[in-house]
């Protein structure tokens, strides 16, 4: 076995389990009856129920329909016609239940509520002792919630966490319904949160680990996703450059937040190799360029260019690797500082409308957007003040593109916070994730346009993800920053 396979398998830890019953007034059930249970908040785990027969034996199977939805659209929402390429991940299951007594169903389901439709029962029937059996990685018992005067921050940052919590599990998942995997850009962020709330390291090392063994492309970048249970697989082809660079950040984030030189000096080999493949890809003006296939993600904005956010993740990136080598490995540090100061002045001169006081450029059809303000600004290309004006204006502009994922606007809020404008990233923050809140999230969404609730990248809003990683952040920032 890979040595970083066999230590991230050294790392996996038991997951903890508690049982939630959902409150139920049993009542007698006949062909064509239905039921659903609100299990009160969102979980992720085992289903179980006691089927008994009422006045006479049930002598043939009982065929039921049980379905399990993220969210209350779903429940009546009719499965069967969804077209969306993504929707064998609806989760509804037709069983046969032959004998009265317990039945366990063996999938892994992450849902709120339950809907059990009785499609053909030859006598009555009665379904009670519902047990809905929650499984994380998070441990409980490690959390503590600060004491904010701001309510609405308070339950931001409660279904933040309810988020995260959910979405650790044997590794850090994407979404727990959907796709249920080790996707880099969610891991990311995941672990920043979890540093400030239940701080599993073992998870965070595991996950380094398992990209450290994936397979690598003709660049050296690591795959952007794995999957580890049953197996070990690496890839689908996926290599996206942000990811593989952000890959490097987390290891970055990990050392600077644990110390740990150990782990990151094991993977330090892999993690090198992302800043190099980069560098590898500039152009003669020193820019990023564009690779064939799917190379790029930073968001869901349908028509989002990248290069310019994509060069913006490059120096995010060199400068995370100049903080954590800088004492490690001076020599290193000595040519990541080059390369970073070399990317920032390239940027300036060839990607900056000084004029107009935005980036854009050829390279990416001039398109004007928040993404590349945001990106070069944590790239660090602007000094504050020009920063604040040029970001201020992206936001405020109709012609610009704005993000549609919590994910990208965690990078804006970041880079709000770096060049002075604190109180404004609180509001956006407090006004964006708030906005899920009013619309009945218990755990925070894949994908959010302000007044927009049925908005969807994939053909159909039911096979958004409501339970999403890379949405969890709000404890971060809140936690790490708004906390007296
Ligand atoms: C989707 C998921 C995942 C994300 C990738 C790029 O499949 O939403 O979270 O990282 O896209």
């Amino acid at each position: 076995m890979n040595c970083y396979l066999k230590k991230a398998e050294e790392n996996l830890l038991p997951l903890h389990e508690y049982t939630v019953m959902p409150e139920y007034e049993k009542r007698t059930l006949q062909t064509g009856d239905s039921i659903t249970l609100d299990l009160g908040n969102y979980y992720v785990g085992y289903f179980s129920f006691v089927m008994d027969w009422v006045d006479v034996y049930i002598d043939a199977p009982v065929k039921l329909a049980v379905k399990f939805c993220e969210g209350e659209k779903e429940i009546d929402a009719d499965f069967s016609t969804q077209t969306s390429f993504l929707s064998s991940w609806l989760q509804e299951e037709i069983i046969h239940v032959d004998f009265p007594g317990r039945y366990n169903m063996p999938r892994r389901y992450a849902c709120r509520y339950v809907k059990i439709t009785v499609l053909f029962s030859p006598q009555k029937l009665t379904l009670s002792r519902f047990a809905f059996r929650a499984t994380t990685s998070a441990d409980l018992s490690r959390l503590t919630f600060p004491a904010l005067s701001d309510s609405r921050l308070a339950d931001i940052d409660k279904v933040s966490v309810n988020t995260l919590k959910n979405c650790m599990q044997r590794v850090f998942e994407d979404g727990p319904r959907r796709d249920r995997r080790l996707w880099i850009g969610d891991l990311r962020l995941e672990a920043l949160a979890n540093y400030y709330t239940f701080n599993n390291l073992e998870l965070v090392k595991r996950c380094l680990y398992l990209f450290a063994a994936s397979e690598k492309n003709e660049h050296g970048f690591v795959c952007s996703f794995v999957y580890e249970n049953p197996v070990f697989v690496s890839g689908s082809d996926t290599y996206l450059v942000d990811y593989a660079l952000l890959y490097a950040a987390t290891a970055c984030d990990y050392v600077l937040h644990t110390g740990d030189k150990e782990t990151f000096l094991d993977i330090y080999p892999v993690v090198k190799a992302q800043l190099e493949g980069a560098h590898s890809i500039l152009d003669e003006d020193g820019i990023i360029s564009r690779q064939s296939g799917w190379f790029v993600f930073i968001d869901w904005y349908p028509s989002i260019e990248c290069i310019i956010p994509l060069h913006g993740v490059y120096l995010y990136t060199l400068d995370l690797m100049v903080q954590a080598v800088e004492k490690l490995l001076p020599e290193d540090a000595a040519m990541f500082r080059k390369w970073l100061d070399e990317g920032r002045t390239n940027a300036k001169k060839v990607l900056y409308d000084a004029e107009n006081k935005r980036f854009s450029n050829s390279r990416d059809k001039n398109q004007y957007s928040v993404h590349s303000a945001a990106w070069m600004i944590l790239g660090g290309v602007l000094e504050a003040a020009e920063a604040r004006e040029v970001l201020t204006a992206a936001l405020n502009s109709p012609e610009s593109k704005k993000p549609v994922t919590p994910y990208m606007y965690h990078y804006v809020i970041e880079a709000m916070i770096k060049i002075g404008m604190k109180q404004e990233a609180k509001s956006l923050l407090t006004e964006f994730w708030g906005e899920m809140l009013d619309w009945g999230a218990v755990t925070f969404h894949e994908m959010h346009i302000p007044g927009q609730p049925d908005f969807s990248a994939y053909g159909s809003y039911l096979t958004n993800s409501l339970c999403h990683a890379w949405s969890c952040t709000p404890s971060y920032f809140i936690r790490k920053y708004w906390t007296k």
